[in-house]
């Protein structure tokens, strides 16, 4: 029997590599390199390499499921919509809630968010960006005008100085980190400022280990050193930015001098200095980063804080500079761009402006009119207002997402889904998070339809159809269609190929109106903005001027805060969380590939070896890790790699689940949870 090969997009992270998948007997075996995107020029990860073995995965979700007392009985598609139609119908407007999918494809993400605003009327509609870069949504937005990374991935190559914070990039886009060895072996130097010595950091020239949260005390300090040596990029300020006086006025604070910086953030005085030197001096500084930064209380303080660096030393707008916000999830930009957020329609339009609301009201053309023009709950805010609000909200549709293990402090993420009154999940396996559902809806994956996505440097490519999707499981947009139909707005989602859908969605999306099938498929695709049929796209962001009403950047000045949990007495130990490069979020993928599920088979902690040499604990040892809100036990993996006084827990792991322990702190504007920083203690577990 013959091999095809089909030409697709990794599934992964937001890198966007593209590989063939190898099809033998109508069914995915393997894959193989596709050379030509300039992307990853036919280099892959281990994820992106063994990306076919979960596919035909045994337990793969292949008929629809409904819960009757108790259990779940499988039954036909009819069935199932009809059911859901019926419960959905009985809901008020925003007595329900749309948790749409960064793991779909921008057509399922549309069609999800007009479903929510269209069929249920719903304002409640988010999704994992919310865990993720919701504090660099807000925070660029509000300093330049556009909430997205402002380089392109080839482009961090043509760097002189590389400043890596908050982003393990060689494990998490290792073939982003690929271009960071370019630009060390072209001469660049690499600052890597994290509180672990990562595999980035042992790349690096300079490593500054700091404690978790702690960045906004860090940046303004090696600001403020900046600024006292009159390394301040003058003309960009002049003729930029706004707002430079205030900036000033707070980082040249003497609590920002950089032996108080040092005894905050624990890093020493001359590595500050240092840093602030290479910064300051470089011709062309690119920063990079990812979680370390907006997963805080802090998070929108953090980035902004992040964009006054790149203004205050002119490093926009050039090759080899720009705020590089690293995007996680293969199409968590995409899901952004359509609109599925609280607050916005697609490519940002914001829903609480009149002429956006109407825009959207004549173009779908409900009869009964669409969701109002208010700003809806975040998916952290939601699982609040289930616990504290009861009745509010009533009923959840979870399209790729996995909050049983991804949302922070699981107990109280569990207490709020068994308080709804009906839930549907929709998924390619039976996830955590399903297992509460009272109906689950079995999806195709990435191999098994046609789509696009959107990759962290706004590059729109496509998925390509490789096989059919096992037993009766449905393409997302698809099934969403079906069930609209179910509910009577056939006429509105009356799609016949995600062609269709995207030809739709662009008509009413500025930044992807001259985007079509036909222009996507060539191996460079586009970058967004690409307003018109004839307009080549942007690779590069604010090379003239930024997005903001006058074209300036906006600087202000920004105070340090700790987070909101502190080690103490009780609680003495930092507690970080992340990631491991063979594993992916909730492990429902990565942990079915026999490959990657060898490498790291479980869950542990890092502990300081100082730290455990005090606490008697071995490496390899069970031990039980403890915070306020819950317990776990983990092996404890003892390493001089990660800070003294801070612990770390890669949260993959159902059975030592680390969002067992992390807090639902959430920043005031992104309301983004607190998950790199809350307070734990750690013991051994008493032989019985
Ligand atoms: N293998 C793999 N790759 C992935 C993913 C995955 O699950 N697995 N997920 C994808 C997704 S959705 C995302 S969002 C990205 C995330 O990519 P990253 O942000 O690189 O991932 P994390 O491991 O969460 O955190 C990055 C680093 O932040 C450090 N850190 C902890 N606390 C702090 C702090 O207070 N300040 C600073 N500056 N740093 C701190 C951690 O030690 C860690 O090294 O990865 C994407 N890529
Ligand atoms: N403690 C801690 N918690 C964190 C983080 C952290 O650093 N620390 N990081 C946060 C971040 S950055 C993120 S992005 C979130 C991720 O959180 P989630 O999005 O909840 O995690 P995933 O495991 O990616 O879940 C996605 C689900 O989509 C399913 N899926 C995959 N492809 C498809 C498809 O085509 N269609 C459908 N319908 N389903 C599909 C998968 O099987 C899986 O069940 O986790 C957050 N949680
Ligand atoms: S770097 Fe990201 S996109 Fe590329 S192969 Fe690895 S997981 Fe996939
Ligand atoms: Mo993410």
């Amino acid at each position: 029997m013959e091999l095809s090969y089909v030409q697709t997009t990794c599934p992964y992270c937001g890198t966007g590599c593209s590989f063939n998948l190898v099809v033998k007997d109508g069914k995915v075996q393997g894959t193989a390199p596709y050379h030509r995107s300039p992307v990853n020029e036919g280099k892959v990860c281990p994820k992106g390499l063994y990306a076919h073995e979960f596919i035909n995965s045994g337990d793969r979700l292949t008929k629809p499921l409904i819960k009757k007392d108790g259990k779940f009985v499988e039954a036909s598609w009819d069935e199932a919509l009809k059911l859901i139609a019926e419960k959905f119908k009985s809901f008020k407007p925003d007595e329900c809630a749309c948790l749409a999918s960064a793991r779909a494809s921008n057509e399922d993400n549309y069609a999800m968010m007009k479903f929510a605003r269209g069929v249920l009327k719903t304002r409640h509609i988010d999704h994992c960006a919310r865990l993720c870069h919701a504090s660099t949504v807000a925070g660029l937005a509000a300093i330049f005008g556009s909430g997205a990374m402002t380089n392109s991935i080839p482009d961090i190559a043509e760097a002189k100085t590389l400043f890596v914070i908050g982003s393990n990039t060689f494990e998490n886009h290792p073939l982003i980190g690929r271009n960071i060895m370019r630009a060390q072996a072209k001469g660049a130097k690499v600052i890597y400022a994290d509180p672990r010595k990562t595999a980035t950091g042992k790349q690096a020239d300079l490593f500054l280990q700091f404690y978790s949260g702690t960045d906004v005390c860090l940046l303004n300090g090696l600001m403020q050193e900046i600024i006292k040596n009159g390394w301040e990029d003058k003309d960009f300020i002049a003729k930029r930015v706004s707002g430079f006086d205030d900036l000033k006025a707070e980082v040249m604070k003497p609590e920002y001098s950089l032996e108080n910086v040092s005894t905050i953030t624990g890093v020493p005085v001359d590595q500050l200095k240092e840093a602030a030197e290479l910064i300051g001096k470089s011709e062309a500084n690119a920063i990079l980063y990812s979680m370390g930064i907006t997963q805080h209380t802090t998070g929108v303080d953090n980035v902004k804080s992040i964009g006054f660096l790149q203004m205050l030393t002119g490093n926009l707008g050039r090759p080899g500079t720009g705020v590089n916000a690293l995007r996680g999830q293969n199409n968590v930009q995409g899901a952004c761009d359509m609109g599925a957020l609280p607050v916005v329609y697609t490519a940002y339009q914001k829903v609480i402006d009149p002429a956006a609301h109407k825009k959207f009201e004549d173009a779908w053309k409900f009869k009964d009119g669409i969701a109002k023009g208010e700003n809806g709950y975040e998916v952290t805010v939601m699982m609040d207002v289930l616990t504290d609000k009861p009745g509010e909200l009533k009923c959840m549709y979870i399209m790729g997402e996995n909050p049983m293990i991804s949302d922070p402090d699981l107990t109280h993420v569990e207490h709020a889904l068994k308080s709804l009154e009906f839930l549907v999940c929709q998924d390619i396996f039976m996830n955590e998070t399903a297992e509460l559902a009272d109906v689950v809806l079995p999806a195709a994956c990435y191999a098994e339809k046609e789509g696009t996505q959107t990759n962290t440097e706004r590059r729109v490519q496509m998925w390509r159809k490789a096989q059919n999707p096992p037993g009766e499981a449905r393409g997302d947009w698809e099934i969403i269609a079906d069930l609209a139909a179910k509910m009577g707005y056939a006429e509105q989602f009356a799609w016949k190929t995600s062609e269709e859908v995207f030809n739709e969605m662009a008509t009413v999306t500025p930044s992807y109106g001259g985007m079509t099938y036909e222009r996507l498929n060539k191996p460079e695709a586009l970058h967004w903005p690409c307003p018109t049929k004839e307009h080549p796209g942007t690779p590069i962001l604010h090379g003239e001027k930024f997005g903001t009403p006058d074209g300036k950047g906006i600087m202000s000045g920004i105070s340090f805060k700790y987070q909101a949990e502190r080690p103490d007495a009780e609680f003495p130990f930092l507690l970080t969380t992340g990631r491991c490069i063979w594993h992916w979020h909730t492990g429902t993928m990565t942990r079915r590939s026999e490959n990657l599920a060898r490498e790291e088979p479980t869950g542990w902690v890092e502990i300081n070896d100082e730290d455990a040499k005090a606490l008697g604990i071995k490496n390899g040892e069970m031990i039980k890790a403890i915070s306020r809100r819950g317990e776990i036990q983990i092996t404890a993996r003892v390493t001089d790699t990660i800070k003294k006084g801070v612990m770390f827990i890669p949260f993959h792991f159902v059975e030592c689940a680390a969002n067992m322990l992390t807090i639902n702190a959430l920043d005031p504007i992104a309301k983004i949870p607190e998950s790199k920083a809350c307070a734990i203690k750690v013991e051994k577990i008493q032989e019985a």
